[in-house]
């Protein structure tokens, strides 16, 4: 800890600092104060086992919930948001909005390192007295954002903003500056330790929530990452259970559903995407190609994106899944590859479109296939194919 650390920083010193990380690209720059005691609701969360198989949020949860375990001594936290709104496709199949650019973790580090020299030329603090995260990190990102009033939790979890809607990226640093907070939204004031509720300014609007396809949302603001989409299709590495998978629809990775039907987003504009590099060339992938990627292919397109860390595997799975949703016949040639796929993940997936599309007539195309198959849960795909 240095000489500097616990220094006030507030007035036109604050102003200054919040002018200088708008220059660097952030769309948002918010302050929050780290109140004795941390959050609670993260235990009830991991509790009902709605992280799935993220045992990470599990084994990181203490830290989670105070930041004085992450960096001792923290007093601050710095939000910053960056907008990645635009009116650009999200093609067909569908890709959630924020993997159509570079992957965020690395463009939005370059600002998080700058920022960071900020607080050092500003305020003498030294490399030791801050932390920076872009999920990367143990830190609630979007409690702290609501705790400084950058926007609020709406019932889809969502942190929104009352300028960018649902569409903002949030990261977090952590410092021993003692930086005067900004004010919450939420006009009564919460008991020290207390969580934002939920849904603050939604009024009676349910619009998120009755919208989901495979009704993830056990209540509002709380989503169980086992029935999500996002979860299914990016996190989740194995077989997605198969009462989901018509819900998934052409969602090939990740969903939007419950940010797109939120009506925060009419006050939504276009970012500077300062910190950010779109891709467009993605979306503009037909479903057929995608069933069709060999290796090469798919290090060359997905480089440097956070589409790459799902593997091919993944990405073919997903594939499969939306091929068996909305595809045709024609595909049927480039699932039967995929039906002899090394991985049984694969496999299993590439069985069920065949049986989607090929309808009574499945067999004819399976039977070969099954006798050849020893991978359990892949011959469960193949149940009742006579
Ligand atoms: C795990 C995770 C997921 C999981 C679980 C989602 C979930 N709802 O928790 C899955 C894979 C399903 C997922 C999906 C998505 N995710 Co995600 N995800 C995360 C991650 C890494 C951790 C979230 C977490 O801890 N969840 C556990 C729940 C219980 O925590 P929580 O949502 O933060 O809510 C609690 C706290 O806020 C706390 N709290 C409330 N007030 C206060 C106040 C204080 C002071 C404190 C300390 C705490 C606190 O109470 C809340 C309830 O327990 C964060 C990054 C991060 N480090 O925070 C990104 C993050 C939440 N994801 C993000 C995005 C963009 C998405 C998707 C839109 C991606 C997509 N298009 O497919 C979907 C949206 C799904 C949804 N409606 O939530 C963004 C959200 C940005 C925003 N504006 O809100 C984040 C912040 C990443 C980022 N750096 O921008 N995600
Ligand atoms: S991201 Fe999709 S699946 Fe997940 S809670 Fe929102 S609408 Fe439901
Ligand atoms: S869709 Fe409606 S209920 Fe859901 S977060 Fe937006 S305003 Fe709130």
């Amino acid at each position: 800890m240095t000489a500097n650390a616990g220094l006030r920083v507030e007035g036109q010193e604050r102003e200054a600092l919040r002018s200088r990380l708008v220059a660097l690209g952030f769309d948002e720059v918010r302050f929050a104060a780290v109140p004795a005691g941390g959050s609670t609701s993260l235990r009830d969360w991991l509790d009902a086992g709605r992280q799935a198989d993220m045992a990470w949020l599990e084994r990181t949860a203490d830290k989670r919930m105070n930041p004085d375990l992450v960096l001792p001594g923290a007093r601050s936290v710095l939000v910053l948001g960056v907008n990645y709104w635009s009116d650009a496709s999200t093609g067909n199949p569908r890709w959630a909005r924020y993997a159509l650019h570079a992957d965020y973790h690395d463009t939005m580090k370059s600002g998080l390192a700058a920022a960071g020299q900020a607080l050092e030329e500003m305020f003498g603090a030294t490399a030791t007295d801050y932390r920076y995260y872009v999920d990367t990190g143990p830190v609630l990102e979007r409690g702290w954002a609501a705790r400084s009033g950058l926007g609020f939790r709406g019932k889809n979890a969502m942190l929104i903003s009352k300028n960018h809607g649902n569409w903002l990226f949030l990261a977090a640093i952590l410092t021993r500056l003692d930086i005067a907070p900004d004010e919450p939204l939420r006009k009564k004031p919460l008991p020290a330790s207390g969580d934002e509720p939920a849904g603050l300014l939604c009024g009676k609007c349910t619009r998120c929530l009755d919208a989901c396809p495979t009704q993830a949302f056990p209540a509002p603001g709380v989503v169980d990452a086992r029935r999500c989409i996002s979860y299914q299709t990016i996190e989740h590495k194995g077989i997605i259970p198969r009462e989901l998978r018509a819900g998934i629809g052409t969602r090939i990775y990740g969903c939007d559903v419950c940010l797109e039907v939120c009506p925060w987003n009419r006050f939504a504009r276009a970012g500077r995407q300062l910190l950010l590099s779109a891709r467009p060339g993605i979306a503009a992938l037909p479903l057929g190609e995608l069933l069709q990627l060999t290796p090469a292919r798919f290090a060359e397109i997905f480089k440097g994106t956070a589409i790459k860390r799902l593997k091919l595997t993944g990405l073919l799975r997903n594939a499969c899944v939306v091929a068996g949703n909305v595809g045709g016949s024609d595909l049927l040639p480039a699932l039967m590859a995929l039906v002899a796929h090394d991985a049984a993940v694969v496999r299993a997936h590439a069985v069920w479109a065949v049986r989607r599309i090929a309808g009574n007539a499945a067999g004819e195309w399976l039977r070969g296939a099954r006798e050849e198959e020893t991978d359990e849960a892949v011959r469960a795909e193949y149940a009742g194919v006579t």
